[in-house]
């Protein structure tokens, strides 16, 4: 049986709802400032979504959807602009607190600190992007509770490569045994499994369909004692709310 030392957790889908109602309008701006006629609406966005990474996705997008239109040898230069601008618009917009966490994952890192277990992020997502979710979101200190944000382009190949995992946990100098990784898609899922990570799996409106074979257990959201989560697949040994006690009996196996 292995201890539980470390979480490490997802950021866009899993400790918020990120997606559809902050990257998206974001992106949008941005193609606006360029005076791009693109519109990325709620079921286009979740069919990029299975491009992870913002630089990527645009340029899937203009591969794929926009042929012809971009000079090869100026997209490059435009994703980064476009990436620049994105990030403005979607930190300014996160700046007003507005954006709420996902059920239970305020609790969770509380009680996670006071069991004296290690915490880190583990995303797609840019280092400023997850600041400003942490700062406004959770606490204006919180991102001094992670002892890591392992972020965007640390590594080249983004989930579901597994690299920014094996990333953290060469950083953490922690074996992948001792971790659980918390996860909302089939890519998330993907990449902490491809670095040998015990997953729970909470899905949102954009991944509730995919495949999530290989979690430990597959959940509505993270749940609260008074809010108890939905189970989808696997087995809850009785909890009705993700917390420490229950991961702990989850790595028991
Ligand atoms: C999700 C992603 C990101 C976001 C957009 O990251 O794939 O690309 O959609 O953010 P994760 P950027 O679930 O790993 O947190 O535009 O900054 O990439
Ligand atoms: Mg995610």
């Amino acid at each position: 049986m292995s201890e539980l030392q470390a979480l490490l957790f997802d950021v866009d889908g899993t400790l918020a709802d990120t997606e559809r109602d902050a990257h998206r309008p974001a992106f949008n701006k941005a193609f606006a400032e360029f005076g791009l006629d693109w519109v990325w609406d709620v079921d286009l966005y979740g069919e990029l979504l299975a491009v992870s990474g913002g630089k990527e996705r645009m340029r899937h997008y203009i591969q794929h959807y926009r042929q012809g239109q971009i000079a090869p040898d100026k997209v490059d230069a435009l994703v980064t602009a476009l990436y620049e601008v994105k990030t403005r618009h979607y930190t300014a917009a996160l700046a007003d607190g507005s954006m709420s966490l996902r059920p239970g994952v305020r609790r969770l890192i509380a009680e996670a600190r006071a069991a004296g277990l290690r915490m880190a992020i583990v995303t797609t997502t840019s280092h400023e992007n997850v600041a400003a979710l942490l700062r406004h979101s959770l606490a204006p200190d919180a991102e001094s509770w992670f002892e890591l944000i392992a972020a965007g382009d640390i590594v080249s190949a983004k989930k579901p490569a597994p690299d920014i995992y094996c990333w953290a946990l060469r950083v953490m100098d922690i074996e992948p045994e001792h971790c659980l990784a918390l996860e909302d898609s089939s890519n998330g899922l993907r990449a902490s499994l491809g670095a040998g990570i015990s997953t729970v799996v909470t899905v949102n409106g954009y991944t509730a369909g995919e495949n999530f074979d290989g979690a430990i257990v597959v959940l509505s959201d993270l749940g609260e004692p008074d809010a108890p989560f939905t189970v989808l697949r696997g087995d809850t040994v009785g909890g009705v709310c993700v917390n420490v006690d229950l991961l702990r009996r989850w790595m028991a196996g």
